[in-house]
């Protein structure tokens, strides 16, 4: 269960989220976020979101207090044609705080990937969904995040996998909460800094694409087969099918050798 209390003099003992706004349920904490009423610098958090959202119309799907679903608002100090590298940022600062709390389980050798454009894996299930959406007008980002933690059965339709999936048990969402907002907060110099190499570099080390073979389908395309030949700093894939690499700024890709 979450424990709006707990979270909220996390808040307000650091200097670096200014407000926690919490729903025992709302349609989508992205939504609310991008509103007037919702301050900078915030933590959007529920324990149900009921009209979730994932990319291009989709749901994201959580059932009540067993995951953790949130967004934050956060003016950044990143101009905004390098957006590209605030999903670097957040899908490499997830996948890494997972792979510090699977280790302190002792389930070190857990295999967790970050999959292009905007997942984290355990295996090839989908343990992380990461949505970012800018608002032109102020110039803020929300970034909005759904961690499965507790819930073990998704239904037939999804691949999805949970950190209790991989532990065999069940974990405090709130103690994971603060993790990764600490480690979001500690590490966004990364971010910031004008060293985005770095940041690319980790966020490539993280992901298990390259040289797999792949089905893929951008846009209004139909569904292709190929091979991932590489993932790009300007946050495309590339992709070879036919002898021909064509590069891609948004799609979804299904890996098929794993
Ligand atoms: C995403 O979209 O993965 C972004 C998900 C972002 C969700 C967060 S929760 C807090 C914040 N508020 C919101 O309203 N949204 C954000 P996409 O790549 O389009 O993937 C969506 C697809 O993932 C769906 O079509 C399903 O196939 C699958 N899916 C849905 N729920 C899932 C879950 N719990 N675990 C794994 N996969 C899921």
């Amino acid at each position: 269960m979450i424990d709006p209390e707990l979270i909220n003099s996390y808040i307000k003992a650091q200097p670096f989220y200014n407000e926690l706004y919490y729903f025992e349920e709302i349609p989508s904490t992205n939504d609310f976020a991008k509103k007037e009423e919702c301050g900078s610098n915030a933590v959007v958090l529920t324990s149900f979101q009921t009209s979730g959202k994932g990319r291009l119309g989709r749901k994201w799907l959580s059932v009540p207090n067993e995951n953790l679903t949130f967004s934050l608002k956060l003016k950044l100090n990143i101009s905004p044609d390098l957006n590209r590298y605030v999903i670097f940022f957040v899908s490499y600062i997830i996948f890494d705080t997972l792979q510090q709390f699977l280790k302190k389980d002792n389930v070190g050798t857990a295999p967790l990937s970050i999959k292009w454009p905007n997942d984290v894996l355990w295996n090839s299930s989908k343990l992380c969904g990461i949505l970012t959406e800018s608002i032109l007008k102020t110039s803020e980002y929300v970034i909005g995040i759904g961690l499965n933690v507790n819930q073990l059965n998704f239904g037939p339709e999804i691949k999805a996998a949970s950190i209790s999936d991989i532990t065999g048990k069940q974990h405090d969402l709130n103690g994971l909460l603060v993790q990764l907002l600490t480690n979001l907060k500690n590490n966004i110099h990364l971010l910031e800094s004008q060293n985005h190499k770095q940041l690319f570099n980790l966020w490539l080390k993280s992901t298990n694409m390259t040289g797999k073979k792949c089905s893929f389908s951008m846009g209004n395309e139909s569904l292709k087969y190929g091979f991932i030949n590489s993932l790009n700093e300007d946050g495309t894939i590339s992709i070879e099918t036919n002898g021909e690499i064509i590069s891609y700024s948004s799609g979804d890709i299904k890996l098929m050798d794993y």
